[in-house]
């Protein structure tokens, strides 16, 4: 199924003569996916001026119509989901109805963004003065920079730029290695959506050579980035120098809370579902379970009794649960994780990497889950694998005191039927999402999404709040009186 990629600069496939070329392989199978221009600085260069050239029309391209081919996208995007679905499958590895809601969700996401272009809302605010009119109206920043994970490659990357064209900006988009063909296939549907060249651009290749070109691009007036917390950072003092605007989506160390009086079968199908989907490979992945003492061990006795049933192996089986993690690297960091946790924690479940037959070709863990103390390092660094620390504790105080004790705060849930409790927990912990009796991922497109701490730098990805990141604010100012009319100073005694 390998298939060759060039880069898409205004509106042309093109492989520039000289570029070297990376692959992408499937995690389960060790098969080739893809193959794909390693970019140059020079390749970024082209990409940003062809963006560049293209905005102006762009720009003034009522948002409306710009609405309509994206829903056009999202009409031939659901055409495309079987077929996408699978590649996600192939190329990441999550298993296959995850692959078909990453597409899912970027269908969501790109018709809702689709409907903002008959919104795009400004303000109308009174005035201090009489014949006067004051109003907002929002406005594109130019060309934007997309930088994109592996673990959502369709749906992040649609996200972005979904939000960044519906506001009239365009774009360059640098996803993922691992996840290029993805991409691309992505970067395909908007081309024969009919969105005009250069409006959308796509260079692949690496973090350090195509990454930093394109944060340091002159052209680039914003950069919106998901990814890890160091890369984050780099590309955050990267940005400011240029005195850009860089939006950063990070890592998370989400709690589940656990109270006594929850619902265990509903919470054991969350947990379940929070720790292991996508392989723990998401930012809202479950990855603590703060468990109230009275329901402590009976909770993991039902925990690992089901994970004797959980099937892990081929992704593109409907009845698999957990498919492998997304590359050889990821499986040597996880299992690096698990190692330490052995030496600091108590295993509970797993621990392992799974051999034998088909597991052998890819990179297959087994779920695992470790008894541990808040303040361990397993308990508190971002591992991104399907590793569970579980946490004991005492009461809805001391639940909420670990849950915020990391310095991350993307999601968070509590399972209990306290409607007070529910209601306290939505006030006291410390992260951009709170789910309550339902686990950490699976977050909505038309709500905000997003973090504190580390997790991020205050903005917010989907829902309406969306456009703010790629918008800027003018405020305007009509004066109808047919005189000087001075702000600040008192027109009813001034001369
Ligand atoms: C991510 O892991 O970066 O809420 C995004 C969720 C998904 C998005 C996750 N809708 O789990």
């Amino acid at each position: 199924m390998e298939a060759e990629y060039g880069l898409f600069i205004d509106g042309q496939w093109a492989s520039p003569p000289g570029r070297a070329r990376f692959e992408t392989t499937n995690p389960a199978t060790g098969e080739r996916v893809g193959s794909f221009v390693a970019g140059t600085a020079d390749d970024v260069r082209r990409a940003t001026a062809a963006a560049a050239r293209a905005y102006p029309a762009w720009r003034e391209t009522p948002p409306p119509k710009r609405g309509e081919i994206l829903l056009e996208v999202a009409r031939r995007m659901r055409t495309a989901k079987p077929e996408l679905g699978r590649l996600v499958t192939q190329e990441m590895g999550k298993v296959i109805s995850e692959g078909l809601g990453d597409v899912q969700e970027s269908i969501d996401f790109i018709e809702y963004m689709a409907g903002e272009g008959r919104r795009l809302f400004g303000e109308t605010v009174p005035s201090e003065l009489r014949s006067k009119f004051c109003l907002t109206v929002r406005q594109p920043k130019g060309v934007v920079a997309c930088i994109t994970p592996w673990n959502f490659p369709t749906a992040i990357p649609n996200w972005k730029i979904a939000a960044a064209l519906i506001t009239g900006n365009t774009v360059v988009l640098k996803p993922a290695s691992a996840t290029s063909r993805c991409a691309a296939e992505v970067v395909r549907l908007y081309e024969q959506g009919g969105l005009p060249p250069g409006v959308l651009n796509l260079v692949t290749g690496s973090g350090s050579v195509v990454g930093n070109a394109l944060v340091e691009d002159s052209h680039v007036r914003t950069v919106s980035f998901t990814g890890g917390v160091e890369t984050g950072r780099d590309v955050y003092v990267r940005g400011a120098r240029g005195l850009k605007m860089v939006h950063l989506e990070l890592g998370g160390k989400n709690p589940v809370i656990l109270m006594d009086d929850a619902d265990l079968p509903l919470a054991l199908d969350g947990v379940l579902f929070g720790a292991f989907g996508t392989a723990g490979q998401r930012c809202t992945a479950t990855s603590r379970l703060i468990v109230h003492e009275k329901v402590y061990e009976s909770f993991l006795n039902l925990l690992t009794a089901r994970l004797d049933r959980f099937p892990v192996g081929d992704p593109l089986d409907p009845k698999t649960g957990m498919g492998p993690v997304a590359s050889a690297d990821q499986e040597r960091k996880v299992l690096e994780y698990i190692e330490l946790g052995k030496k600091e924690a108590k295993l509970r479940y797993g621990g392992e990497k799974l051999r034998g037959g088909a597991y052998d070709r890819g990179h297959f863990l087994r779920p695992t889950i470790f008894e541990t103390k808040h303040g361990s390092r397993i308990s508190m660094e971002e591992i991104f694998g399907p590793v569970l620390s579980v946490i004991r504790v005492g009461s809805y105080e001391e639940a909420v005191r670990v849950a915020n004790g990391v310095d991350y705060g993307l999601s968070s849930s509590i399972y209990t039927r306290d409607v007070n409790l529910a209601f306290r927990a939505i006030q006291d912990l410390e992260a951009g999402i709170t789910y309550i009796n339902a686990p950490t991922i699976g977050a909505e497109v038309q709500l905000p999404f997003g973090g504190v701490k580390n997790t991020g730098n205050g903005g917010r990805e989907a829902g309406s709040v969306a456009i703010e990141e790629f918008t800027e604010i003018k405020s305007v100012f009509v004066d109808f009186s047919s005189r000087l009319q001075k702000a600040q100073i008192d027109s009813e005694t001034a001369s």
